[in-house]
C-alpha cells in the first residue's frame, strides 16, 4: 500500500499502456530547478471552448503541471506574474496594435513562439497554428530546454493529411481496418459510427500535436453506406471530436453511390442527376459538418468503380466532386492509384506492366483538373513496396497539386510485427532529384508546390491505427507516425534528429534508451530490406494473401503486375524503353538516361529496371544471386542484435513497454530467418547456383522434425516448399491426436539454445512442450494471432512459421529431445525443426 501511494505522489503510477504516445507529458528530470523559468499562468485570447485556442489553453496546463508539476490557472486578462499567453496573430493585434510590426509573417497553419524569462508568447496565423505553437513550446520543454528563444514556424506544404482505411462494418477479408494491425476501427462498428468517439478525440490530438490537419476517417474502397443520414449525423460527432483540435474530416466516397445509395441507374459522372444527387450530398454534409475538409476517392482500381466504366476519363471523374465542393470551400484527393489488376498478362507481353498505370492514365490531364482537385500519389508507381523508385507521376503534373502518399501502417514492410522506422526511407524519397527540365527538382520540392507553383499540394499518410491502446499494435512503431507528421510539417529535419524528439518524449532522458532506440530504428529498414527483397525486386511476400511473410513465387504469373520474371537463368523486369516495358522514358532525360543504362542504375534498383542472369554483377563486384544469399544473412544476423540491444534496457524503463517491445522483437529475430531461409531456397531451388560460402541448404545445427522418430505425427509437404526446412513438416495425424517427436541428440554436452520452429496458424491454439531427458525445458501456445495484430493465415506457409527459442539449456551428448505437440481447433500443432545451437550461434 505505501508503494502504491508512493507511486501515485511522484507521478509514475501512469499505466503505460502506449495510450498517450508521445503525449505523456512524463516529469522531466530535475523539474524543480526549472519553474523560475516557466509561466505561472496562462492567457487565451479569444478563446471558445471547443476550438483550438481554448484546447491550446488547457493543452498548456496539463502539460506544465505534468511535465514540470506546476500548476497554472488560466486566465482572460493579464494576470501578476509570468504568462503564457495564447492565440491568433489577429487577436492579440487586436489588443496590442503596436506589436503588429514585429511579427513575422506566417502562411495558413504557421504560428511564431517568444520565449523570454518564463514569459511566453504563442501565435498562431489561425487557431489551428495557434494549437501547433503550444504543442511545440511543450514538446521542447519536455526536452528539458526551458531557456529563451523565438521561432517562426510555418508549414511546408497545405495539405498534410492522414487516412484510415476503416470499413464500416467488421468480418471479410479485410476485418474491421484493412491493412490495420493494431485492432479495430476507433470510428465505425457494424455499419454505423461508434457512439463513444473517445479515441477519435484522443487521435485528433496526437496528430495535432504533430501538424495534421485532416483525417480522412473511411476506407478508400469506401462502403455508399457513409452517405446514409444516420451515418452522416455520425460523421458530424466524428467532426465535433476533432474540431477542438484543428482537425478537419474528410470522407472517402464510393463512386457509384447514385446508383448503390441513391437508386439511380446510373452513376455516370456526366449524367445531370448524377450531377445533382452528388450536389446534394455536398450540400448535406456541409450542413452538418461547414468546416470538412474534403473528399477522397479512389476510381478504377482494383475494382473500384470510376468514371471509365462510362468511357469518361478521370478528370470527369474528379472535376464531378470539385464542383460539388466549391461553393464550400472543401478539396478532393483523387488518387493515382489507377490500373488494371485484371488484364494485365506477363506471359504474353514483355512490354506489360503496371508501373506504366499511373502515367498513361494521367497523362493529358494536367489542366483538364478543377483547382481543388490535388492528386494524391504513392510514392513509388507500384506498392509501398520496400524499395521502389519515385513514382514519375509527379514530374507530369504542373498546373495540377499533388499529394505524396506515404504509408505509415506497414502493409508491405513488416506489419508493426518487424520494427521498421520508415522515416530514412522516406527522406530518400523526398530528396530524390527528378531534374525536371534539367533543374533540381526534388520530390519535396514538388509537393511543397515550390517546384511549380501550385497551391494545393502536400502530404497523405496511411496510418490505420485501432482500438489497440498502442494505436498501431507496436510502441516502437508510433516513430513513424511521428515522423510522417515532422516531414510533412518540415521534410528537411533529419531522421536522427526526429527519433531523438519522439523517443526523449515516449522514453524519457536515459542516454542508453537513446542510443538503444535509434541504434535498432536506423539499422531497421536496411535489415528489413535485406531479410525481404534486394536490389529493387519489391519486398517478396505474399502478394495473394496477407502481404506478410515470405512468398517470391506469389509475385508471378498472375495479372496483379507485382512481377519479378525470375526463371532458372534470369530476374528482374525489363523496364527499358529500348527493350522492355519503356517505364524508364516516364521520366524526365537525365532520369530516363541513367535508369535505361544498367551501368548508371544504382545496385539498389537495378532488378527494378532490368531483366538480367542471376550471375550479372553487381558494382560491388558480387554477382545477383551471391548479394541475395549475403543480404538474407546480413539482414537477418541484424535482426538479432535487436533483441540483445534492447534487452539492455531491462529496468530503464517501464516493464509494460519493455516487455511488450521485447515479445516483438524476439518474435522479428526469429521471422527474420524464416524470411532469409525461405527467399535463399527459394532462388538457389531456381537458379541452381550454390552459395559460395556454403550456408544455404546446409544447417549443420537442424534437426528436421521428419526425421525424428514420429508418434502421432506425420511429415507433411509445405506450399510453398521454401517456407519450410527440407520443404517438410510435422503435423498430428488427426486434430485430435497428441503428436510426438523425438530424437537422440549428438552434439557434446553442454549448453546450446534450443529453437524450436513451428507454425502459427488463425485456425487454433496449440499447445507444444520441449522435454530434455524428460524433463520440461518448455511450453508455449500457438497464439500469436492475438498477440501479434499482423494479417492471420490459415495455412502453413512463410506467415505462420514462427520460432520460440529457449536459452542456455543444458544438454548431455545422447539426451533425449522430445516435443510434444497438443493440437487445437484446425491447427494440427507443426513443428518445421529443431536447432540445437552452441550459444552465441543462431541458425
Ligand atoms: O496496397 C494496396 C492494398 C489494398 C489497398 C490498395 C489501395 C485500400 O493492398 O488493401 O486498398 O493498395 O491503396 O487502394
Amino acid at each position: 500500500m505505501r508503494s502504491l501511494l508512493w507511486l501515485a505522489v511522484v507521478g509514475l503510477a501512469v499505466a503505460e499502456d502506449g495510450l498517450a504516445a508521445w503525449l505523456r507529458y512524463a516529469r522531466v528530470p530535475s523539474a524543480s530547478r526549472h519553474l523560475g523559468k516557466l509561466p505561472s499562468a496562462v492567457v487565451t485570447l479569444n478563446a471558445t471552448k471547443g476550438y483550438p485556442v481554448h484546447t491550446a489553453g488547457q493543452e498548456l496546463v496539463d502539460g506544465i503541471g505534468g511535465l514540470f508539476g506546476k500548476k497554472l490557472t488560466v486566465a482572460k486578462s493579464k494576470p501578476k506574474g509570468t504568462t503564457a499567453t495564447v492565440g491568433t496573430v489577429s487577436a492579440y493585434v487586436d489588443k496590442n496594435p503596436s506589436a503588429a510590426k514585429g511579427l513575422p509573417d506566417l502562411v495558413e497553419d504557421g504560428f511564431y513562439l517568444k520565449i523570454s524569462k518564463g514569459n511566453v508568447l504563442i501565435l498562431g496565423q489561425n487557431e489551428r497554428g495557434a494549437l501547433y505553437g503550444a504543442f511545440h513550446y511543450l514538446s521542447v520543454i519536455a526536452q528539458g530546454n526551458v531557456s529563451d528563444f523565438t521561432l517562426t514556424s510555418n508549414p511546408d506544404a497545405p495539405v498534410r493529411w492522414v487516412n484510415q482505411w476503416d470499413n464500416m462494418q467488421d468480418g471479410g477479408t479485410h476485418g474491421s481496418v484493412e491493412r490495420g494491425y493494431g485492432g479495430d476501427s476507433i470510428f465505425f462498428w457494424d455499419g454505423h459510427i461508434r457512439e463513444d468517439l473517445t479515441r477519435a478525440g484522443q487521435y485528433a490530438r496526437l496528430l495535432a500535436s504533430i501538424g495534421i490537419n485532416a483525417v480522412v476517417a473511411n476506407n478508400v474502397n469506401a462502403n455508399a453506406s457513409i452517405l446514409t443520414p444516420e451515418n452522416m449525423d455520425g460523421l458530424a460527432r466524428i467532426a465535433d471530436v476533432f474540431r477542438p483540435y484543428g482537425v478537419q474530416l474528410g470522407v472517402s466516397l464510393n463512386f457509384a453511390a447514385p446508383q448503390l445509395l441513391g437508386g439511380l441507374d446510373t452513376f455516370d459522372p456526366l449524367d445531370k442527376t448524377v450531377v445533382n444527387w452528388w450536389q446534394g450530398i455536398a450540400d448535406n454534409l456541409y450542413k452538418r459538418i461547414p468546416d470538412m475538409a474534403g473528399y477522397l476517392v479512389k476510381a478504377n482500381s482494383e475494382g473500384q468503380p470510376g468514371p471509365m466504366t462510362y468511357n469518361r476519363t478521370l478528370a470527369d471523374g474528379a472535376n464531378l466532386f470539385a464542383r460539388t465542393l466549391k461553393p464550400h470551400g472543401g478539396i478532393i484527393l483523387f488518387r493515382a492509384f489507377v490500373y488494371d489488376h485484371r488484364s494485365l498478362n506477363q506471359t504474353l507481353d514483355w512490354k506489360a506492366d503496371r508501373a506504366n498505370a499511373a502515367v498513361d492514365y494521367f497523362d493529358g490531364l494536367d489542366d483538364k483538373f478543377e483547382d481543388n482537385v490535388v492528386i494524391q500519389i504513392k510514392y513509388g508507381p507500384i506498392d509501398f513496396q520496400v524499395r521502389e523508385p519515385v513514382s514519375p507521376l509527379f514530374t507530369h503534373l504542373r498546373r495540377t497539386g499533388a499529394t505524396v502518399e506515404l504509408q505509415i501502417t506497414q502493409e508491405y514492410l513488416g506489419q508493426q510485427a518487424h520494427v521498421v522506422y520508415l522515416a530514412p526511407m522516406w527522406k530518400e524519397l523526398l530528396d530524390f532529384d527528378l531534374r525536371v527540365d534539367s533543374k533540381p527538382s526534388t520530390l519535396k520540392s514538388i509537393v511543397s508546390g515550390k517546384r511549380f507553383g501550385q497551391k494545393l499540394t502536400g502530404y497523405a499518410g496511411v496510418v490505420n491505427v485501432g482500438t489497440n491502446t498502442t494505436w498501431l499494435g507496436s510502441h516502437l512503431a508510433m516513430s513513424n507516425l511521428y515522423a510522417y507528421g515532422k516531414l510533412a510539417w518540415d521534410p528537411e529535419q533529419t531522421s536522427t534528429g526526429i527519433l531523438k524528439e519522439w523517443t526523449t518524449l515516449t522514453f524519457g532522458h536515459d542516454k542508453l534508451v537513446h542510443d538503444v532506440i535509434t541504434k535498432i530504428s536506423m539499422e531497421s529498414w536496411p535489415a528489413y530490406e535485406d531479410y525481404s527483397g534486394n536490389l529493387g525486386i519489391q519486398t517478396l511476400t505474399d502478394i495473394l494473401l496477407g502481404h506478410y511473410g515470405p512468398n517470391p513465387g506469389s509475385q508471378d504469373g498472375n495479372p496483379w503486375g507485382q512481377w519479378t520474371r525470375a526463371d532458372d537463368d534470369t530476374i528482374g523486369m525489363d523496364r527499358t524503353v529500348w527493350n522492355g516495358t519503356g517505364f524508364a522514358g516516364q521520366y524526365p532525360p537525365e532520369i530516363a538516361a541513367m535508369y535505361e543504362n544498367i551501368e548508371t542504375t544504382p545496385d539498389n534498383l537495378l532488378l527494378w529496371f532490368h531483366h538480367v542472369p542471376y550471375t550479372q554483377k553487381l558494382k560491388s563486384g558480387k554477382t545477383v544471386i551471391q548479394h541475395f544469399y549475403d543480404a538474407h544473412y546480413k539482414g537477418s544476423a541484424t535482426a538479432q542484435t535487436f533483441v540483445t540491444l534492447w534487452e539492455k534496457l531491462k529496468g530503464r524503463i517501464d516493464k509494460e513497454r519493455y516487455e511488450h517491445v521485447l515479445f516483438r522483437l524476439i518474435y522479428q529475430a526469429g521471422h527474420s530467418l524464416v524470411w532469409r531461409d525461405s527467399v535463399n531456397q527459394f532462388y538457389f531451388n531456381k537458379s541452381g547456383i550454390p552459395d559460395e560460402l556454403g550456408r544455404v541448404g546446409n544447417h549443420k545445427y537442424r534437426i528436421e522434425a521428419e526425421e525424428m522418430e514420429l508418434k502421432g505425427y506425420k511429415s507433411y509437404r509445405v506450399s510453398p516448399f521454401e517456407a519450410a526446412s527440407g520443404y517438410h513438416c510435422v503435423v498430428t495425424e488427426t486434430n485430435s491426436t497428441v503428436g510426438t517427436a523425438t530424437t537422440k541428440l549428438k552434439v557434446p554436452s553442454g549448453k546450446y539454445d534450443l529453437a524450436v520452429n513451428y507454425y502459427d496458424m488463425a485456425l487454433g491454439n496449440s499447445t507444444w512442450e520441449l522435454f530434455v531427458d524428460r524433463k520440461l525445458v518448455g511450453k508455449w501456445k500457438g497464439d500469436l494471432e492475438y498477440e501479434l495484430g499482423r494479417a492471420p493465415s490459415p495455412y502453413i506457409d512463410g506467415q505462420t512459421a514462427a520460432r520460440k527459442t529457449f536459452r542456455g539449456v543444458r544438454v548431455k551428448k545422447g539426451s533425449e529431445l522430445k516435443v510434444v505437440g497438443r493440437p487445437d481447433g484446425l491447427e494440427p500443432a507443426p513443428i518445421d525443426y529443431i536447432s540445437v545451437l552452441p550459444e552465441g550461434t543462431v541458425d
